[in-house]
């Protein structure tokens, strides 16, 4: 593993250095040495793809925002070790949520393994109450399934347990707890598996990558999500991060590519890419034959479900990428705002202004004005807040939040190099502008007075020219 940002806390590490016997004096070598080294990330950006040094060969996604957990071989077995604990996430420059999360992060790291590898996980809890982790989507043996009291006891802080199975069926799954599960997951438990098929050339693709549809309800000025929330949420993230923390999507002209992603957030996501068309070719249920796919733009995600698309990138540019309901791009001033298009404020400020000191009137045009005072930087915003619109574009402000980055498509992109080629530079010509003319005065077909009750309509005749 060369991947910047991770760190090994393991015992292996130290007895190595000849450290050992200090802390770890209590603890029998056999025990300790039975379990594999604990590998943890403190990187909120995308970390390059790993490539399988041991068990069998695969194409690794890539995870935005995030990063894959290394395994150890033992006889055979694939064997991870996942610590759910307390985790610090920056969900955008600017703010940084305090979450429960796997491994130094939330979302925890992903899994990835080959169909048919037996994989052993231990699960080790370092939170303050009970948990235990659900494979969503996989075939394995009851008892293996996650589900705390039913399943199996719940782990106790402090305990680790270890769950064992065969990674039967190829495709995308996820994990998640299924223990106290709304407060757990409202906290940002939960993380990415990926069961590659035997064969390396079935349904290859150029570049894969991989991110979980969460959100959070966490006031402006603090750190902790409120986890009662059931849909008001004010930070609408992939992979815990919001735009523009969320890492672009970079592929190479022509790439064919594949976006997996997974919900376990509590509504539905409708993602929409612009430019291109792409097919749904997976769900957590399996891969879908090509007779049963059919193009879209945009493809919903409901709650507990996972979709892969794919699409060739052909078409070079900086393409959004988003959730299209649009309360979801953005951040969490967003929220609660009456709508004041067309009012005017002027004398009702002087009088709020003497009740209220710091009364700040917006929206009079519109709410783009937020993004420019949050820029100017003379806007009050309380602490760890993101304001509700944010990120700059070569053209100016993008005004979006939340679930929303790009895609971008460029020429000679050399493999595992997933930098941010920075803005796209457009050919001449190519860019919508202001014309330098005046727009004709309208001409109104029909009339449609809102002013009094007496609403008079003339229906069309027939002949205006449609
Ligand atoms: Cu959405």
């Amino acid at each position: 593993m060369s991947n910047p940002g991770l760190n090994r806390r393991s015992f292996f590490k130290y007895a190595g250095l000849g450290m050992a016997g200090v802390a770890i004096s209590s603890v029998s070598k056999v025990a300790m040495a039975a379990l594999p080294e604990i590998v943890t990330s403190d990187a909120a950006t995308t970390q390059p793809p790993l490539h399988p040094t041991t068990g069998r060969p695969y194409n690794p996604v890539v995870t935005l925002n995030g990063w894959t957990l290394p395994w150890r071989m033992n006889n055979g077995v694939k064997e991870f070790h996942l610590v759910a604990e307390p985790v610090v996430r920056e969900i955008a420059p600017g703010m940084k949520a305090h979450l429960w999360g796997y491994n130094g992060q939330s979302p925890g790291p992903t899994i990835e393994v080959v169909e048919g590898d037996r994989v052993r996980i231990y699960v080790t809890n370092r939170l303050p109450e009970r948990t235990s982790i659900h494979w969503h989507g996989q075939r394995l043996p009851n008892g293996m399934d996650g589900v705390t009291g039913l399943t199996q006891p719940a782990i106790e802080p402090g305990k680790t347990f270890v769950y064992e199975f065969e990674a039967k069926r190829p495709g995308t799954f996820m994990y998640h707890p299924h223990a106290d599960e709304m407060l757990q997951m409202a906290m940002g438990m939960m993380g990415s598996w990926v069961t590659h098929p035997k064969d390396p050339n079935f349904m290859p693709v150029d570049r894969d990558f991989i991110f979980l549809l969460n959100a959070y309800d966490i006031e402006p000025g603090s750190y902790t999500p409120k986890t009662n929330t059931m849909l008001d949420f004010n930070l609408w993230t992939w992979n815990s991060r919001a735009f523009p923390g969320i890492d672009s999507i970079v592929v190479g002209k022509n790439d064919r590519v594949r976006i997996r992603m997974g919900n376990l957030t509590m509504t539905n996501h409708p993602i929409h890419i612009h430019g291109h068309e792409f097919e749904v070719t997976g769900t957590d249920g399996g891969w879908i034959p090509k007779t049963a796919r059919w193009p879209e733009v945009t493809t919903d995600v409901a709650v507990g479900q996972m979709r892969a698309i794919e699409f060739i990138a052909d078409a070079p540019g900086d393409w959004a990428f988003h959730c299209h309901k649009s309360h979801h791009t953005m951040n969490a001033m967003g929220h609660d705002v009456p709508t004041l298009i067309g009012v005017k404020q002027g004398d009702l400020i002087k009088k709020i202004g003497k009740l209220v000191p710091d009364y700040m009137p917006m929206g009079e045009t519109g709410m783009s004005e937020m993004t420019d005072m949050a820029e100017m930087m003379d806007m009050p915003i309380p602490e760890n807040t993101l304001p509700m619109m944010m990120g700059t574009g070569p053209f100016g402000a993008i005004d979006m939040g939340g679930m929303f980055t790009t895609v971008k498509v460029r020429d000679g992109l050399k493999r595992d190099d997933y930098k941010n080629p920075g803005n796209y530079k457009h050919p001449a010509g190519t860019v919508a502008h202001a014309v330098d003319r005046e727009a004709p005065p309208i001409e109104r077909k029909n009339t449609v007075s809102t002013n009094d009750a007496d609403v008079k309509v003339r229906k069309p005749t027939g002949h205006s020219g449609h």
